[in-house]
């Protein structure tokens, strides 16, 4: 009876595996890339740990579940009628996945025209489009996000969200794509930074890629 109850469960175990939908992509670059700004430790457990816990309970939540046929923006979009574990763990895999692509070690990368024009137009200049995403960032009190949006009229807009909460979710007061986020969690800067959230805040413009936030605001307006 031992020998069969522990082959249904490793059974359900492989099927469960096999299913897995949601996957993590790879860190585009080394843990150690971003030194300097963002430690290579740091990376490493949020990666590994964080981040892979977020897929983990995300197919863990949809298993069984029309979700699992899903895409993830999808899922994001009716999040205020599933679990909060749905909401947690799909906002947690979206929200990383997007935050190691806008990340890169290569330095002075710039917005694009047509973004940089969007950036003049709605805050007067790049530097106050940062100083107004670390406001957003700073003020968050606990765990969350700050987001720079592109909402449904092509407009850009700053916001902050809890927990890992973000603009594609219907729950979300300014509704949008997400084409920047500062993950301002403990677990992304604590280890170098300990309770200096500023200190990590100034140092994440150093590691921005331009080039993919304006790949995104792009792809956002079309
Ligand atoms: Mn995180």
């Amino acid at each position: 009876m031992k020998v069969l109850k522990l082959t249904a469960v490793s059974f359900l175990m492989a099927a469960q595996f096999v299913s897995a939908q949601f996957k993590q992509t790879p860190l585009p670059y080394a843990y150690n890339a971003l030194e300097g700004s963002i430690d290579a430790q740091t990376m490493e457990i949020h990666y590994t740990k964080h981040a892979a816990g977020y897929v983990t309970n995300l197919n863990k939540a949809v298993a069984g579940t029309p979700m699992e046929k899903e895409s993830i923006e999808k899922i994001l979009s009716h999040v205020s009628k599933e679990s909060q574990a749905v909401r947690n763990n799909a906002g947690g895999h979206y929200n990383h996945e997007l935050f190691w692509t806008i990340l890169t070690p290569e330095k002075n990368t710039q917005p694009s025209a047509k973004l940089t024009k969007a950036i003049n137009d709605t805050f007067g200049s790049l530097d106050a489009l940062k100083e107004k995403l670390s406001k957003a960032g700073a003020d968050r009190f606990g765990s969350g996000w700050a987001w720079l949006v592109v909402t449904g009229d092509k407009k850009l807009a700053v916001s902050s969200l809890p927990n890992q909460d973000n603009p594609l979710m219907d729950i979300s007061d300014i509704k949008g794509t997400p084409i920047l986020g500062i993950d301002v969690w403990e677990h992304a800067y604590y280890l170098k930074y300990q309770n200096k959230r500023a200190d990590y805040l100034n140092a994440f413009w150093n590691v921005v890629n331009w080039k993919e936030v304006s790949r995104r605001y792009e792809e956002a307006v079309k």
